[in-house]
């Protein structure tokens, strides 16, 4: 038995195809001297998500299947699934293996060094096998790191490993709404609270089933709008 534990967050919505594979390669990619959770945090897909999960991973005690019905959304249902988590080391990834499970020893590694160690499309070695949306978010990650004034080059990545007790200790309010935005929002407050932010190369792959939930010219107004919103606060903050 171990005394070191890992919660893997995976927030789900219409990932049928994805998640009972993704749980299994989660399952392999944790460390074999580490015990584990895998909280998968459903919005109440109507292509039937969580009863696949039930169904896959009943009596598997590492696996729990959290099912949301009010005040949905991503970013929600990451913080849900962190005010559930068990363990205090927490890994958080998106559930269509953009994110690749063998990646996090790796991040939990580094982990035992910074309080976030965020797997990064923009720093050497990093990259994605969509070449489009690649370009499109390098191109954004220029625009935030202007706004924002920030030295993070993947705003935008949500692969990521820190403490619990330590997240649970940032305004979560005006942190967890909204979608992939909530991520820039993170890593700025987690700044602001002398947290340390470590980059390392991670490859982001192709969704392997289901399809993308983005809609990239309501995300594009979306994040701007939440970069301007931030800017606004941390000028603010400056200011008190
Ligand atoms: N719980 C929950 N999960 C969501 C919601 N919307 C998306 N997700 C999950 O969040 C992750 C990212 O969503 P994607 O649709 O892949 O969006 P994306 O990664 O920004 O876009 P692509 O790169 O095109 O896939 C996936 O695991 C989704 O299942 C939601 O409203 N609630
Ligand atoms: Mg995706």
């Amino acid at each position: 038995m171990t005394d070191r534990g890992v919660s893997v967050i995976l927030p789900t919505y219409n990932e049928a195809g994805n998640i009972v594979a993704l749980v299994r390669a989660v399952g392999d990619a944790i460390p074999p001297d580490w015990d584990y959770e895998i909280l998968v945090v459903d919005d109440n897909s109507p292509d039937g998500t969580f009863a696949a999960v039930q169904s896959a991973c009943a009596g598997d005690p590492h696996v729990v299947a959290l099912l949301r019905t009010e005040d949905r959304g991503f970013a929600k249902s990451i913080r849900a699934g962190i005010e559930r988590a068990k363990f205090d080391r927490v890994v958080i990834m998106d559930s269509d293996f953009t994110h690749d499970p063998v990646e996090i020893p790796r991040l939990m590694h580094i982990g035992e060094i910074y309080d976030i160690v965020s797997g990064s499309r923009f720093c050497a070695g990093g990259r994605m096998e969509d070449v489009a949306h690649y370009l499109t978010s390098m191109i954004y990650n220029w625009v935030l790191r202007l706004v924002l004034r920030t030295q993070v080059q993947d705003n935008l990545g949500g692969f990521f490993t820190a403490r619990r007790s330590a997240l649970l200790k940032l305004p979560l309010d005006e942190i967890f709404y909204g979608y992939g935005d909530y991520y820039f929002r993170l890593l700025h407050y987690a700044q602001w609270k002398r947290m340390t932010i470590v980059e390392i190369p991670a490859a982001y792959m192709l969704r392997t089933a289901g399809k993308s939930k983005s809609n990239p010219l309501r995300m594009i107004m979306n994040y701007s709008i939440a970069a301007i919103r931030l800017r606004a606060a941390i000028s603010r903050e400056s200011r008190d």
